[in-house]
């Protein structure tokens, strides 16, 4: 039996399109992840899904002039459309509106009501006297208590990542009218948090040394240092998964309570789908649950749903939540509210089949240990310089080679010499080198040497000269177009994880048909002499200075 994996990308709020943020924050990084445990043969599940409860949907609405139904369904169209698009390979998009997710929700806060987790507590909340309407969470925006940035959420800040209680906001305001919140006393159920305090030190004391990212363990410590409190899992809202208790009419459950508990719902249903079980991706100890995420969803994934599965009983818990920092556009915050941000459905209108590219420059770009900046000469530079100049170039020049010296078909290997066994040296460490940096989530890394393989491919061509050679040393060229394909088919398949389009295209140009597992992309394997290789085609193209400018006045003139 193969090794379990369960891998989840953050649910992004059905309130408005991707940008690349969100594909650099958590998407990329985990279809890489999961593309690479593919190639290895493991049995993986990727789940993501449309989060379309909560306070940023209702809002979202109010803005737009049309119900909620009318707003997660617009974009949980698109959303789902630019994930494909982009090649994120889910096994299953679900949403949280569907009817399994709200009763596999309601189950969770029936069992665990049963269990005794929660306590029901008077409370004063902000309240909006002119719309008669509680006022949780987004529907309150003030001064962030932490880093004073002024038009911080009741939930989050967007500057600095906290999540935040809503009363801790400084000179909140009302987003409904603008007013100054008044306070009303009403009742919730609380998660008693402080009682998985100990287990939760004890196993997040367990994940050191354990390839957890330093910036997930600090910021969950210093939560853990704080001391957990009692934290409201229901809300005074019409927008949502209403309490199934008594005394919960008129209640619907926190969107963060039911948003995690999503991964599972959207596990059921893939597994409904396809003739699967779903609980040993769930339950199984063996099992390997990864939770992608940006970092200001730490808290959620790496203290309240691990207290929420602990609670269950029969869950397993994450292995591990390589959560990433924020990418900044043009060296200032993406903001969804300013507008600043480059949309994924903007982009595929302006670079059509430019997807790998993108791809490619947040990969290589990623806000891996800290917070990292797209800007659009990078984007041009690292297409021009990288995916062209070195990347494509050598592809094209092995392929159209092939087709001059031999009619498209791989010559003979002959004789190797010292350069040439460097060569399959570098090609045999290739996959190992390139997964263990996978698997520790250094996907940066792994990327720059996918690249480097194409880069030492150019050199060997450079050095070699086979166009000076070919006339007086015929059995040398031979030999040494034999290598670069060799190359050529190994980067194929490496590349396959970060630029899957890119391979599949190359894997048709050098016409290869097999499919070997990651551990067997080796030379001489694949590919041997009287293989035809097929048509050769430019793999990327280069782009002007003149998109660039467009794309910055686009970007100035919002
Ligand atoms: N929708 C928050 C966000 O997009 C939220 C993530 C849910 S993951 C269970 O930042
Ligand atoms: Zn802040």
């Amino acid at each position: 039996m193969s090794e379990r994996y369960t891998v989840t990308a953050a649910l992004p709020y059905a309130n408005g399109p991707i940008h690349i943020g969100h594909l650099a924050g958590a998407y990329i990084p985990a279809d890489i992840y999961v593309r690479y445990l593919r190639l290895k043969g493991k049995d993986v599940v990727f789940i993501c899904g449309s989060d379309e409860h909560g306070v940023a949907i209702s809002i979202k609405a109010k803005k737009e002039g049309i119900t909620p139904n009318e707003v997660i369904n617009k974009y949980h169209n698109i959303i789902k459309k630019s994930f494909e698009k982009f090649g994120i390979s889910f096994d299953h998009y679900s949403r949280t509106s569907s009817i399994i997710h709200k009763t596999t929700a309601q189950d969770f806060f029936k069992k665990m009501s049963q269990k005794k987790c929660f306590m029901l507590k008077d409370t004063i909340q902000y309240f909006d006297k002119e719309h008669h309407q509680f006022l949780p969470d987004r529907f309150v925006t003030g001064e962030c208590p932490k880093c004073g940035y002024e038009n911080a959420y009741g939930d989050q800040c967007e500057a600095c990542g906290s999540s935040l209680n809503v009363e801790d906001l400084i000179n909140p305001k009302s987003t409904l009218s603008g007013n100054e919140p008044t306070q009303k006393s009403t009742s919730h159920w609380f998660l008693k948090l402080d009682e998985s305090e100990k287990f939760l030190k004890e196993w997040i004391d367990s994940k050191k040394n354990k390839n957890w990212k330093s910036n997930v363990l600090g910021q969950v410590k210093s939560w853990l240092d704080e001391g957990l409190k009692p934290r409201a899992v229901t809300r005074d809202l019409n927008w949502g998964i209403p309490v199934p208790l008594k005394g919960g009419e008129n209640k619907v459950l926190y969107v963060w309570f039911d948003a995690p508990i999503g991964y599972i719902s959207a596990t059921k249903e893939w597994a409904n789908l396809n003739n699967k079980e779903w609980e040993s991706y769930w339950k199984e100890k063996e099992t390997k649950l990864i939770h992608f995420i940006g970092k200001d969803n730490i808290v959620f994934h790496c203290i309240i749903f691990p207290a929420i599965l602990k609670s269950m009983g029969d869950f397993i818990l994450p292995t591990n939540v390589p959560a990433n920092e924020f990418l900044n556009l043009e060296g200032k915050k993406l903001s969804t509210s300013k507008n600043w941000a480059i949309w994924l459905d903007d982009f595929m209108i302006d670079f059509p089949g430019k997807q790998d590219v993108l791809r490619y420059v947040l990969t290589v770009n990623a806000p891996e240990t800290k917070d990292n900046d797209f800007t659009w000469n990078d984007f041009q530079l690292k297409n021009n310089s990288e995916l062209v100049a070195i990347y494509g170039n050598f592809v094209n020049r092995v392929t159209v080679l092939i087709h001059k010296y031999y009619r498209g078909v791989v010559p003979s290997k002959n004789e190797l010499n010292d350069d040439d066994n460097y060569i399959f040296d570098q090609l045999t460490k290739a996959p190992i080198k390139i997964g263990s940096l996978i698997n520790e989530f250094k996907f940066r890394e792994g990327c720059k040497e996918m690249m480097n393989l194409a880069r030492i491919g150019n050199k060997y061509l450079a050095d070699e000269e086979p166009w000076k050679k070919i006339k007086n040393h015929t059995k040398r060229v031979e030999t040494i177009m034999y290598n670069a394909v060799q190359i050529a088919v190994s980067l194929a398949f490496l590349s396959a994880p970060f630029i899957p389009e890119t391979s599949e295209k190359l894997l048709k140009i050098l016409n290869i048909k097999i499919y070997p597992t990651w551990n067997h992309i080796l030379p001489n394997k694949i590919i041997k002499s009287g293989h035809e290789i097929g048509t050769p085609k430019l793999l990327f193209d280069k782009i002007e200075d003149e998109q660039i400018s467009i794309q910055k006045e686009k970007l100035i003139n919002r």
